[in-house]
């Protein structure tokens, strides 16, 4: 019952990879052309790159729903060597390291456990890393790179527990099927501190949006960690490894860094004096109805959106039409969960000429946006109040 096509086609991988029928996007930065294409299990997407794939959501995507369709959500990889044949009967994931009984555990294994599901944003650390100025190295990535979906799974505490951890127990580190293409590239693995896998929220998942997951998402078990940076949601999960000492891999020790400094915030262009590894999302809220340079004819104009932090939940949104002059607070819609995009409308009267639209959060813990983008290094965090410029008439 399990079994279905376990191939996920190089053939379709490269034939995705070609650009000639392509349509082609301009992101509003230098180097911002992207061919839109469509690889297997998604609709046409922003392509980053071909290989591995790496692709972003249009923006209008988030103005379809709260919750971000299969379909529609970005894909982000580091190694080219991704898995294209899995066999659900064959996976396995192992749990082990500094644990009682070690366990290797198949998808039946899993769905057999009690199951819990959590609506949360995944969204890459460099979302939005195009528009820093001055610019950086990295995926040059609009506003993208997140996306919105209910997760079922089994609570990686309740594995853990059946692993048994011992004591001395420091952290627990994740890795997926994907590879290197040459062996001198680190594979990719990333770690949580113990109590952080251990919080009853850290998901095994094996659906998104009540579907297996999408292939280019994981299929078919990742990590979700809600409010933290998808560089932590390991795709095609296969080993969990309980530690007695801080993980010492690539990906943690000298990647996915952020200044430690209370701004994780560096002056524009400076290397950052000491690092730590990054974490919680920082708050954010979009206009999702209106384009940058659209253009609307005066009276009375129905805005909405979407906002969302790192797990405090959203307090507020308010809007402005006056490019930060004067504020209104925008009407807060379904509440899916504090790890979720929350929806938020605004109707407002927009007189002749041109405005400059403003949308600012608060969440819960009273953290907020700033009205100018902070930088660090690798273009991360990014959470400057976002301006959609649009002409009246
Ligand atoms: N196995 C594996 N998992 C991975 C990665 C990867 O390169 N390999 N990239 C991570 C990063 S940086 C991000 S932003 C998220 C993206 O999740 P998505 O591709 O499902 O959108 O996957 C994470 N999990
Ligand atoms: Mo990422």
């Amino acid at each position: 019952m399990l079994r279905r096509d376990v191939l996920f086609g190089v053939g379709a991988l490269a034939l995705a990879g070609r650009s000639a029928m392509a349509d082609e996007v301009n992101l509003p930065f230098g180097n911002g052309a992207r061919n839109l294409v469509a690889y297997p299990g998604k609709r046409p997407l922003l392509q980053m790159t071909a290989r591995p794939p790496q692709l972003e959501t249009p923006f209008s995507v988030f103005d379809e729903g709260v919750i971000t369709k299969n379909d529609a959500f970005f894909v982000r990889y580091h190694l080219a060597d991704i898995p294209t044949k899995i066999d659900p009967e064959a996976f396995r994931v192992e749990i082990k390291g500094l644990v009682d009984k070690p366990l290797t555990l198949s998808l039946i294994d899993l769905k057999a456990m009690p199951q819990s599901d959590i609506v949360a944003v995944n969204q890459c650390s460099g979302n939005s890393r195009g528009f820093f100025e001055p610019r950086m190295a990295g995926g040059q990535l609009a506003n993208g790179a997140m996306g919105n979906a209910r997760w079922t799974g089994v609570p990686l505490k309740a594995v853990l527990d059946k692993a048994g951890v011992k004591a001395g127990a420091v952290q627990v580190s994740f890795e997926g099927l994907d590879g290197p293409v040459i062996p001198e590239t680190p594979d990719f693995a990333k770690a949580l501190p113990i109590e952080h896998a251990n919080d009853g929220e850290v998901m095994l998942a094996l659906a998104m949006n009540g579907e297996d997951l999408p292939w280019l998402n994981g299929y078919p078990l990742r990590l979700v960690v809600p409010g933290f940076y998808g560089t932590y949601w390991v795709k095609h999960l296969n080993a969990v490894t309980v530690l007695d000492k801080p993980f010492e891999g690539f990906w943690m020790k000298s990647a996915y860094r952020i200044p430690d400094n209370p701004c994780a915030c560096t002056e524009p262009g400076k290397a950052s004096a000491a690092t730590r590894p990054i974490g919680r999302f920082t708050i954010r809220s979009f206009v999702t109805n209106l384009a940058d340079g659209a253009t609307l004819k005066s009276g009375r104009a129905e805005l909405r959106g979407i906002a969302f932090d790192g797990g405090s939940g959203i307090k507020g949104v308010e809007v402005s039409t006056d490019d930060g002059r004067s504020w209104m607070p925008a009407k807060l819609g379904q509440d899916l969960g504090r790890y979720s995009f929350r929806p938020w409308t605004l109707a407002v009267d927009l007189s002749p000429g041109a405005h400059a639209i403003r949308v600012k959060a608060t969440g819960n813990d009273g953290a907020s946006q700033p009205m100018e983008a902070s930088w660090n290094p690798a273009g991360y965090l990014r959470n400057v109040v976002e301006t959609t410029k649009i002409q009246v008439s």
